[in-house]
């Protein structure tokens, strides 16, 4: 185990590391921070009492850290800027990186308290929706355990992802209450608040030496309060910030409305400025042209930049260098504003030129794009954007203008590709295309997976990648090891490093492979085989006791879990479900190795489909669980509110993984390789990084069917006609029929019509043109699931297989390839 602060003997009551000390320490929080006592201490104050208690040992490194970034004038620090952070429950993880689980437990048992309870209390906060806000936070994991020097800052929403609960099969959404008790793990740092600007007007002067500047006059100005979350290394000696910005109002309270008696208008400002960021939009991949969401952005960026400016001006450097001081990641296009603010920081605010400003900017940031989905791309009507931004969109036709001069210089009339290039997409109405703006105001810009980056550069940003092709690279996205294996799954972890030593922790791509050695060894395989089991166990009596239903656990664990889409294909899987369950019909009497298919996910609250496929997944599951011909083989189970804490339950105890995209829609998936590196073999497309993993784990260990990128576009060229693949395929044929017929509707033929007529008159994700491969290969997953030896070898090879897939080496590509950083810790 690693040294934490606690190996040192020291008898401080914030710093030591002892069962004894540890136990002194929590029961002076519970008495000085809740005013309890071990009698009167309710749950939360034990939790608040043990999280206090972790986080005093953290802030040794935390303070380190701080002065690291604002003392070093030769440091060049990562600025990781993410409208959504999804940092899952703290409390497991910051003790794993300390080290202190067993002194911790031990000191919690003679309190007559359990570590692991208390650490399955928490509520998590839900700052984001999926993948994209997972993969920014395993970076933040990653950045401090290779110390990396590095600040994450997004938003603390007041409400983050809604709750999902179900009733009667449907998702119905409850706001996340998520700091109801306090969030023990922050410190609100009032001294570093900045004011953020609205709306208002611009007007140009003349400075004093005759130069003709521009002033905006903001209509609103909103304050951002910056709440500092530590980021602790594994290990415990290295510890970032990330730093997310609540807004609240300038004036809080209008003294003169309350005392003429008008009591709203006294509280209104507050109320209008606390808007900004009280909620997470909870849509994953399409974007909503709202204002509300563009004031989001604009004000996490203009504190965040103006925060950096302070530490560079704190540090006494010039402004000119500030490339120097901060590599600025640009999460997606929901932070691409920052471009235009920082154009507006160093030329109206600091007087600097244009172009010096401008060769400031792009050697300052990078983009990493997370979609191919053209409805994703984020477009904001001019006059929506210049009604909040009035300045910013001056700046960006300026970058424009000079931008398209020279595409026009490199390709005189070609006018056609000047329009393609252009911020500024003219078709009514007019908008600002924001992917654009954070290609041309970055020095790098990334995909996620080679065959995203690949489909990227020849399709999606064509144009950009011919005249700039330098620009663009590939960095293949990563877990981190210590939550989605070392945390999450104990025994799994006790286990590997019980053969190949500890250090697979934070070097999981040197070391994970040593366990290829073991793949044929019956008793690692019979060990193996026992943890799956155990881990099975464990979510069949969550999802008894949370859903009321059996889950066998020496079935095969089927998984699928991510948000509700319909290119992610939940609805190819739950036709598969019931043409299993036809067979079954057909001949009761058959052998069928028992299955057990599970789902989870959250669907967009105004995604009408996406809502419709999780009540049919539900109504399946009632009419397939409740039928005695099946008999317990086949189960079907729906675990309602999936987040980073039900992830870490799920991921261990699953067999096959599925990852079912179209080909050429998922950028690249990360839960792919959070079930792989737990043991679980992938049943999927060549899609997104399942192409890699593949190649990685070997095409004998991974489940492939489907059309390929390319095929799918051939298909669609020649003119897809689902009607023809129901028509011909008499099994896809009847599962169809049975859900337009009612079979799993009480006869009802309406509810699901919405589905069948999508599939069989559009079906734009081809899921019947994939039916059949997937049907196949279903076959072939039950054969190798029957041969036990074989399958738990290719268990063991997909974990010993994915080192490449560690969040740690994909945080080496990007300090190698993009940010020009040396990891300070290997
Ligand atoms: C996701 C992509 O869909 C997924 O393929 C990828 O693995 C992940 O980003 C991380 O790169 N995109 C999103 O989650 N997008 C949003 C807006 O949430």
């Amino acid at each position: 185990m690693p040294k934490g602060p606690g190996n040192k003997s020291c008898h401080n009551v914030r710093t030591d590391c002892t069962a004894p000390g540890l136990r002194q320490a929590v029961l002076d929080n519970l008495y000085y921070v809740s005013g309890n006592t071990p009698v009167t201490a309710s749950a939360q104050d034990w939790y608040d009492a043990v999280a206090y208690c972790v986080r005093d040992r953290m802030l040794k490194a935390w303070n380190e850290g701080i002065e690291r970034i604002t003392k070093a004038l030769d440091l060049r620090a990562v600025a990781y800027l993410s409208a959504e952070f999804l940092i899952g429950p703290q409390l497991g993880s910051n003790v794993l990186a300390l080290g202190i689980a067993e002194p911790l437990r031990e000191a919690l048992a003679t309190l007559g308290q359990d570590l692991d309870a208390i650490v399955d209390g928490e509520h998590e906060p839900g700052l984001g929706n999926g993948g994209l806000g997972r993969l920014a936070a395993c970076y933040m994991d990653s950045m401090a355990t290779l110390g990396v020097p590095a600040i994450g800052y997004g938003i603390h929403y007041e409400f983050g992802m809604f709750t999902q609960t179900i009733r009667d099969g449907w998702q119905v959404e409850m706001a996340d209450k998520w700091l109801r008790q306090g969030f023990p793990w922050e410190i609100v740092q009032h001294e570093f608040a900045v004011e953020v600007g609205l709306g208002g007007s611009t007007e140009t002067f003349l400075d004093a030496g005759g130069r003709l500047r521009v002033r905006w006059n903001p209509e609103k100005r909103i304050l951002a309060v910056p709440h500092d979350i530590p980021v602790i290394g594994y290990g415990g000696t290295f510890c970032n910030v990330l730093r997310l910005w609540s807004a609240e109002a300038v004036d809080a309270f209008d003294f003169g409305s309350f005392s003429s008696g008008d009591y709203g208008k006294a509280v209104e400002e507050k109320i209008l400025s606390e808007t900004i960021s009280k909620v997470l939009y909870p849509n994953d991949e399409p974007y909503q042209g709202k204002v509300l969401r563009l004031g989001q952005q604009y004000f996490f960026v203009s504190a965040s930049l103006r925060d950096m400016l302070r530490v560079q001006q704190m540090l006494g450097k010039p402004l000119d260098t500030f490339h120097t001081t901060f590599a600025i990641q640009l999460n997606d296009t929901h932070p691409a504003v920052a471009v235009a603010e920082l154009m507006r920081l160093l030329v109206d605010g600091h007087g600097m030129e244009w172009e010096r400003a401008w060769a400031v900017t792009t050697k300052c940031f990078s983009y990493t794009n997370h979609t191919l989905l053209p409805e994703a791309l984020e477009k904001w009507p001019v006059e929506l954007f210049g009604g909040l931004l009035p300045r910013h969109l001056e700046i960006i036709y300026e970058i424009n203008r000079r931008f398209l001069e020279e595409v026009r210089a490199a390709y005189p009339g070609d006018e056609g590709l000047a329009a393609r290039l252009s911020l500024i997409d003219e078709a009514s109405p007019r908008s600002v295309r924001m992917a654009h703006l954070a290609v041309v105001g970055s020095h790098a810009v990334n995909g996620v997976a080679a065959l995203h980056t690949e489909l990227l550069k020849t399709h999606v940003m064509q144009d950009f990648a011919a005249l700039t092709p330098q620009k663009f690279c590939n960095v293949t996205n990563g877990v981190t090891p210590r939550r989605f294996l070392a945390l999450c799954n104990p025994r799994l972890a006790a286990c590997i490093t019980s053969r190949i030593g500890p250090a697979w922790i934070n070097r999981f791509e040197e070391e994970i492979g040593k366990l290829e050695a073991f793949a044929d060894d019956p008793g690692f395989q019979a060990q193996w085989r026992g943890i799956k089991r155990e881990n099975k166990a464990a979510l069949s009596a969550l999802a008894e006791k949370h859903l009321g239903v059996a889950l066998n656990p020496d079935a095969v664990f089927d998984v699928q879990v991510k948000r509700v889409h319909e290119y992610k294909r939940q609805h190819l899987n739950i036709l598969r479900v019931i043409a299993l369950y036809s067979a079954i019909k057909r001949d009761p009497g058959a052998e069928f190795s028992p299955l057990a298919v599970l789902f989870g996910g959250k669907a967009a609250p105004g995604y009408f489909m996406a809502k419709r496929v999780i009540k049919l997944i539900h109504n399946v599951a009632q009419v397939i669980n409740g039928d005695p011909d099946v008999g317990g083989r086949l189960t079907v189970a729906y675990i309602p509110n999936f987040n980073v804490r039900v992830g870490q339950v799920v991921y261990p105890a699953a067999d096959i993984s599925q990852q079912i995209s179209l080909a050429g829609k998922e950028a690249s998936g990360t839960g792919n390789m959070k079930f792989g590196i737990n043991g679980a073999v992938t049943m999927g497309t060549l899609d997104g990084a399942n192409v890699e993993m593949r190649q990685c784990v070997g095409e004998e260990n991974f489940f492939l069917f489907g059309l390929t990128a390319p095929e799918v576009v051939e298909v669609k060229r020649n003119g897809y006609d689902p009607r023809a693949y129901a028509a011909t395929d008499p099994v896809l044929g009847q599962a169809l029929d049975m859900i337009a017929s009612g079979a799993f509707s009480a006869g009802d033929r309406e509810i699901f019509r919405p589905i069948v007529d999508n599939l069989l008159y559009q079906d734009e994700y081809m899921v019947l043109a994939d039916f059949a491969s997937y049907m196949h290969c279903q076959a072939l997953v039950m054969e190798a699931c029957r041969d036990t030896a074989r399958f738990t070898r290719m268990s063991i090879l997909n974990v010993a297989r994915l080192g490449k897939f560690s969040s740690d080496r994909s945080i080496r590509d990007y300090c190698r390839d993009i940010w020009n950083i040396t990891p300070e810790l290997g």
